[in-house]
């Protein structure tokens, strides 16, 4: 990657891992108060506390890490970015990064206590709305060079398959856009209105279902960077080949189409909304799991192929012959083996009936910290490993690598533990998003304390492997000795066939995502709107 590319990509991946230290020690905060042995000093609220890790992680490290591997991504395989395209990248980083100042200064005064979903009744102070709405554009800016550099490619190399990462990385773009539109509205025609008193109320259900319209698909807006590492940098790592390319593109593109019409599913306890609805986006969800399963199948053909290639004979010692003591290989896989059973959690809370079961408990906790918290966020740190050294022109040593493998190895126990207390815990009935209490005595409350202690084990874990990546990224970054980090990029198998040229043709798949959307939320939202008892006195729509 060019130098200057890679500057732009590194300053995006530093306040990531700041935002990972800060946000892990408040997660580390909120599990000691929930066993109930501790309590905050200084008057610092729980919520508050939860805020900050929400946003840190959820919403700041990861947009932040994402754009840092797609503009290094891009400059790859597209090549590098003109001079316009690289300001737009600058400019969009000093926007998001304002931005997610403006918004935690207000979660650290306490006056924007409203979680990383923030919609209404919460209401924040309007600079944390203006703070998010910053990050947002920055976001949109930010992509635009990396949307360009490709567009720029396909113009030179007309017929031609264009590099599958590059193509990915507009996927996740283009499904970003769509996604945050939702949340755009919501926050520049409901929340910041409200916030500054320009209107009296606002439609809560109607911020919700904004919300969830952006916010199912963000959680793929997560999941595709480390979907492009698994399709993509694996195979390379472990010396083999993209199994199909095609199979690759055509996962993404039913991502595109299916990430958004679903985020009903998030509101299936929610009155208000039809079932005929809520069904229809239960309908839709399961078609989201499709891809992810085509994935799986792709990744075992991956690692099957090069097992047997290096000499792994019978049904299952393809399997030995894989890089184990590769750190970069390796906590990716810890990733992908919690999205086993993550990706089955989901399948459950997105069963209508199975919901109602657990929604609004820890149970979703334990959901998320194995989908997003673990085959997300490790794979993040497994390409972090050789993204970092590539960048700055140093290597990842022996000694590092080993520490790598460590720090995969304690986050796997330790979310081993939390999340399996938290997935127990909420089919008991303990709440999410709960401050420690005995209600009342209540004889339920003393069943999930073995289970919040359970969990404040297994978040001291955690945070010791955020320390030692910590550790790791400062050594990456400033301190490794000099030298050539590759940055892998796998060749597409021969036996992949050729891409069909439909699978680049963005057009016809934006038109299927819009009317996917048109037909999932038009008639929701109009019946929300009209039997809104918000109007008199605020805006008549909202
Ligand atoms: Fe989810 C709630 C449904 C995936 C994140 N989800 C959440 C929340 C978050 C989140 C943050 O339907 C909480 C939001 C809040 O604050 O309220 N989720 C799903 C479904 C999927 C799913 C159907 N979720 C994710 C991913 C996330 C994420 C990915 C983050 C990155 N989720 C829900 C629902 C709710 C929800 C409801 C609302 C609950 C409620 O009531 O509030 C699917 O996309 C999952 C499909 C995945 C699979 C797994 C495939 C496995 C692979 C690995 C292969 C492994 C290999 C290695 C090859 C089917 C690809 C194997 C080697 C060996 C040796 C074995």
């Amino acid at each position: 990657v060019d130098r200057r590319d890679a500057k732009l990509a590194l300053a995006h991946v530093y306040v990531a891992f700041i935002a990972l230290l800060l946000g892990g020690l408040a997660g580390l905060l909120q599990v000691f108060v929930r066993s109930g042995q501790f309590k905050l000093p200084a008057g610092i609220g729980y919520y508050q506390v939860l805020t900050v890790h929400g946003v840190l992680l959820g919403l700041i490290l990861t947009t932040f890490f994402i754009f840092g591997f797609q503009i290094a991504g891009v400059s790859r395989t597209s090549g590098t970015f003109t001079d316009k395209q690289r300001l737009l990248g600058w400019i969009g980083f000093w926007l998001m990064t304002i931005g997610t100042v403006a918004a935690a200064v207000m979660v650290l005064l306490n006056k924007a206590t409203v979680l990383y979903t923030f919609y209404a009744p919460l209401q924040a102070h309007w600079i944390f709305y203006l703070g998010l709405t910053l990050v947002v554009v920055g976001s949109w800016i930010g992509s635009a060079g990396q949307i360009s550099r490709y567009v720029q490619w396909r113009k030179e190399h007309k017929g031609q398959t264009s590099p599958l990462l590059s193509f990915m990385v507009v996927v996740n773009n283009l499904l970003w856009f769509v996604a945050s539109l939702g949340v755009a509205v919501s926050v520049l025609f409901q929340l910041l209105p409200w916030s500054l008193g320009l209107i009296e109320r606002v439609d809560v259900l109607l911020s919700r279902t904004l919300f969830w319209y952006f916010g199912h698909a963000l959680v793929y807006f997560w999941l595709l960077p480390a979907y492009m590492v698994w399709y993509v940098v694996i195979p390379k790592v472990i010396g083999g080949k993209v199994f199909s390319d095609s199979l690759a593109r055509l996962s993404f593109m039913l991502f595109l189409i299916f990430s958004v019409p679903v985020g009903l599913h998030h509101q299936l306890t929610e009155p208000g909304i039809d079932t005929t609805w809520k069904f229809i986006q239960v309908v839709l969800t399961m078609a989201v799991v499709v891809p992810s399963l085509m994935t799986a199948f792709s990744l075992f053909a991956t690692f099957e192929l090069r097992g047997r290639e290096l000499g792994g004979k019978g049904l299952f010692g393809w399997f030995k012959k894989l890089p184990w003591k590769d750190a970069r290989f390796i906590v990716p896989f810890i990733g992908m083996l919690a999205f086993i059973p993550g990706g089955a959690g989901g399948i459950v809370n997105a069963s209508y009936q199975m919901n109602q079961l657990i929604h609004n408990t820890i149970w979703v906790t334990g959901h998320f910290h194995l989908t997003f918290a673990s085959a997300v966020v490790l794979t993040y740190f497994g390409a972090a490993f050789w993204l970092i050294p590539h960048l700055t022109g140093r290597k990842l040593t022996k000694s590092l690598n080993s520490l790598g493998i460590v720090s995969g190895v304690l986050w796997a126990v330790g979310m081993t533990i939390m999340s399996t207390a938290m997935h127990i815990a909420g089919l008991l009935g303990a709440p999410r998003r709960s401050d420690y209490s005995e209600y009342g005595g209540a004889q339920q409350a003393y069943d999930w304390i073995p289970y919040q202690i359970a969990q404040a084990v297994g978040g001291t874990i955690l945070f010791i492997a955020i320390l030692v990546i910590t550790y790791i990224v400062i050594k990456l970054a400033w301190f490794a000795p000099k030298g050539e980090e590759e940055f892998p990029i796998a060749s597409i198998h021969e036996s992949s066939g050729p891409t069909p040229p439909m699978l680049e043709n963005f057009k016809v798949w934006l038109v299927i995502l819009v009317a996917l959307i048109i037909f999932a939320y038009t008639i929701p939202i109009f019946d929300i709107i009209s039997n809104s008892p918000a109007g008199s006195k605020g805006f008549k729509f909202w």
